[in-house]
């Protein structure tokens, strides 16, 4: 018997020792000095010991369990002392990873540009919501009924009343819904629109549109306006106005920019005029006190002429080697 005590008393420290985390020590210490451990059998089974035998047995398995239980305690805490040792072993010595330098998307940077020239030219910028109104995109803008632009090839419609809008201009009856002239108000966002996506047309895109109602408003105001923000975000550039019809607008005109670097040609930048009287008075402004001029502009195409990039696709590709040349 004590030999075999010996025995079971050399394996279990080793066993113990060998232990590598709390959880193999935790199923060790159950399975020696649990409950039905073998420690705890060993000393049941004291009864069955020959008398004189008895003392001598159960010393000897009391220090064997006493044996264990400090051998299962050191270990413990020799294995929570090692994983506070593996944090220490972090070198904070070293110098940190460094992460690629960062800086706005050109479009972000051109709505910030347009922002700032249009606040400096005494415009309020407000936000308009991308799913819009039927009435607010088309019909309070003077479309007559059979209008290609509201048939649903040339829109994304969500129910019968509401669409993806397909110009910022929808902002006029929304504001004029709650405000009185005079007013300057400016608006930036996304439009949608079903279309051959070619290097200068994309099925989504971004426009900014201006608008301003006072009294004795003119034509003169809005060449004044469109002329001076083009200097200010392209520097010394030549720009032209065309004769051109929106339903919205009476008399209308395209603006355009001369590109150099596409060789000289003209790029439309949007379109402008004077807002309609029927626009107006759907708005409850009486177009004989008030007038107003209006104009809407495609954003991707001003970083497009700023930077000289020829296909607009790529602001949307979010490819790093495009993006980190700005
Ligand atoms: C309009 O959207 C009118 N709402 C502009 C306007 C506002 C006129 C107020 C009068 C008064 P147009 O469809 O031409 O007009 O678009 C204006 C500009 O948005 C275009 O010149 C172009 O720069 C940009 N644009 C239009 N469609 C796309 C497209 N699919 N992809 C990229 N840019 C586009």
């Amino acid at each position: 018997m004590p030999q075999d005590l010996d025995k079971l008393e050399k394996d279990a420290l080793s066993a113990i020792q060998a232990a590598n985390s709390s959880d193999v020590l935790e199923q060790l210490g159950i399975q020696w000095l649990g409950r039905k451990g073998e420690i705890t059998a060993l000393l049941r089974s004291i009864s069955a010991v020959p008398a004189e035998e008895r003392p001598a047995f159960g010393q000897r398995v009391n220090s064997l369990k006493n044996s264990l239980t400090e051998a299962i305690e050191r270990r413990r805490t020799e294995i929570s002392a090692g994983a506070g040792q593996a944090s220490s072993q972090i070198d904070v010595t070293q110098p940190g990873r460094l992460m690629p330098r960062t800086h706005p998307h050109p479009l972000r940077e051109t709505i910030d540009r347009i922002k700032r020239i249009f606040i400096g030219l005494g415009f309020e910028v407000v936000e308009s919501p991308e799913i819009e109104e039927y009435r607010f995109n088309f019909a309070g803008l003077n479309y007559p009924p059979d209008h290609p632009a509201m048939d649903e090839q040339m829109s994304f419609y969500i129910t019968d009343e509401h669409l993806l809008r397909t110009q910022t201009t929808a902002v006029q009856g929304r504001v004029f819904q709650n405000r009185k002239p005079p007013m300057r108000i400016c608006t930036i966002g996304r439009c949608y629109r079903y279309e051959a996506v070619d290097a200068t047309h994309g099925h989504t895109f971004m426009q900014v549109d201006c608008f301003a109602v006072d009294r004795r408003i003119t034509m003169a105001d809005l060449k004044g306006t469109l002329e001076q923000f083009a200097q200010e975000m392209f520097g010394e550039v030549e720009t032209r106005f065309r004769r051109d019809f929106f339903p919205f607008v009476e008399p209308g005109a395209d603006f355009s920019v001369k590109w150099k670097q596409a060789g000289d040609r003209w790029l439309e930048l949007g379109g402008a005029g004077m807002i309609h009287p029927n626009v107006l008075r759907q708005g409850g402004i009486d177009p004989e006190e008030w007038t107003g001029f209006a104009f809407g502009l495609g954003i991707e195409r001003m970083p497009m002429i700023r930077h000289g990039i020829g296909d607009l696709r790529l602001f949307y590709e979010n490819d790093y080697r495009f993006l980190e040349q700005f």
